[in-house]
């Protein structure tokens, strides 16, 4: 959310065929497969006692007698490779063949950097489900099955036999998310590798719960047990005073509108050489709201559902500061900024140079997005572990940093990681500024507007 000159390009992420960034998710929520086993299974035996004309205490001579669980359903189409249809995307070379198959007639035969993909759709958010699958491989690179595009990082395994054998492994869909690409894919070699019998099944329920959310469903002023303001002039040169009054809830939303205003800086000392203090007028208002000292949070997954301004002059975001330590030993996690065209998701923490972050940033240009993206809303997520954080955007990866690297230098907080500590969020919306841009050709006002945050642990 500082301003700074330079970003890195991550360019870790590449977006799989067919799938645009804006692309909406269809809200189909798939059933619990087991959810269609719950009716009660009734005793159809007469009770022995008929003297009795008491409800019987004694419930132990109900003994259940459910019949096992039903095998869990396979959601995948073509989970065997046995038709030629079009369940799955074959590409790069990949193949069905013949007489390769651990179950039936066909397989699927990868060699170099191709595979086999399949979207499946319908799937619950914030749910777990089981991939697995047998593969085999015919020279010293393996053969692998994954999962991409489900709310985390990909995540595979991998088959380094010369015989088929069977491996899994058990994901979580993000909250944004009601579909995953299942794959079978070479990662390199010449040598042809093998997949067959794949399976996607529900497992179980995520073991996330609630921790904290606004929902802005009131009406006015936001919620004081949960935000606080920012007053002021802030940060970074920009144009906006800070206050209270241009946050409020509206139609479900919490609103944060940049205005025109002109009023007197009660700041200003003439010949200042402080920004803050060295503008005689107020010119833009705007509001900052922050959970500072009223939650912070340490690990989980937090959800907000946001609509961006994307206008040239306005600096919308969704951030996190850590408790401990000034900026940036603290630790700042750019959930999502907007600003010049772009849409940026950034990790910052502290180097041998006071205010000279490591920055681990990624930007996206809108106008790669569909058209119109812009004008709807869209959910931003970042999940934290003792491990890493990521930040996802509809369900795909921006960014991602191990935790392993955000070791503070020896500026402040030498040696600490500002992101194995609590931390607070901040909802802002900035003007101008060397970030945001000329307001001239801006119409005010301005609306920002988020429909939830919820953090879950
Ligand atoms: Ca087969
Ligand atoms: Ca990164
Ligand atoms: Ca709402």
């Amino acid at each position: 959310m500082f301003s700074r000159t330079l970003w890195t390009i991550a360019g870790l992420v590449t977006w799989g065929m067919g799938c645009s960034l804006g692309s909406s998710s269809t809200d189909l929520k798939l059933e619990n497969p087991r959810d269609s086993d719950t009716s009660p299974q009734t005793d159809t035996e007469a009770p022995t006692d008929t003297q009795d004309t008491e409800a019987p205490t004694d419930t132990s001579a109900t003994v259940d007698t459910a019949p096992p669980d039903p095998p869990p359903v396979n959601l995948l189409a073509n989970p065997g490779f046995e038709q030629a249809d079009t369940s799955w995307n074959i590409w790069g070379g990949a193949q069905r063949v013949e007489t390769t198959a651990q179950e039936g007639t066909w397989s699927i035969r990868a060699t170099n950097h191709n595979g086999a993909e399949q979207l499946v759709e319908g799937l619950s958010p914030n749910t777990r489900y089981r991939l697995s699958g047998w593969g085999k491989t015919e020279g010293d690179t393996p053969m692998s099955i994954g999962v991409k595009f489900h709310g985390h990082n990909q995540e595979r395994v991998l088959f380094t036999d010369s015989e088929y054998t069977e491996n899994s492994f058990s994901f979580t869909t993000g909250f944004a998310n009601t579909s995953a690409i299942v794959y079978a894919y070479k990662p390199g070699g010449d040598a042809a590798g093998y997949a067959d019998n794949l399976s996607l099944t529900y497992e179980s329920e995520s073991n996330y719960v609630l921790a904290w959310s606004d929902e802005f469903n009131g009406t006015g002023a936001v919620d004081p047990n949960k935000w606080a303001f920012e007053e002021g002039f802030v940060r970074n040169e920009e144009l906006q005073w800070y206050q209270a009054e241009n946050a409020f809830q509206e139609s479900g939303y919490l609103v944060i509108e940049g205005r025109t205003e002109s009023r007197p800086n009660p700041n200003y000392a003439p010949g200042s050489t402080d920004w803050r203090t060295s503008r005689s007028t107020i010119e833009h208002t705007s509001s900052s709201i922050r959970t500072k000292d009223l939650f912070e949070w340490q690990y989980g997954r937090i959800v907000v559902r946001a609509k961006v301004t994307n206008l040239l002059g306005t600096w919308p975001a969704i951030w996190t500061l850590g408790t401990d330590c000034s900026w940036p030993s603290n630790g700042e996690v750019d959930i999502m900024e907007n600003y010049q065209g772009n849409i940026l998701a950034n990790f910052a923490w502290g180097t041998n140079t006071p205010w000279t972050p490591n920055w681990d940033s990624s930007h996206w240009a809108v106008s790669d997005f569909e058209e119109g993206w812009a004008d709807d809303f869209h959910t931003w997520e970042m999940d934290w572990t003792e491990e890493n954080m990521t930040i996802l955007l509809d369900g795909r990866v921006l960014n991602t940093v191990s935790l392993s690297d955000t070791i503070n230098g020896s500026a402040e907080c030498e040696g600490q990681n500002p992101f194995k500590q609590p931390h607070y969020l901040l909802l802002n919306l900035a003007l101008g500024g060397g970030a945001g841009g000329s307001v001239e050709n801006l119409a005010f006002p301005t609306r920002y507007l988020v429909d939830y945050v919820r953090i879950y642990q």
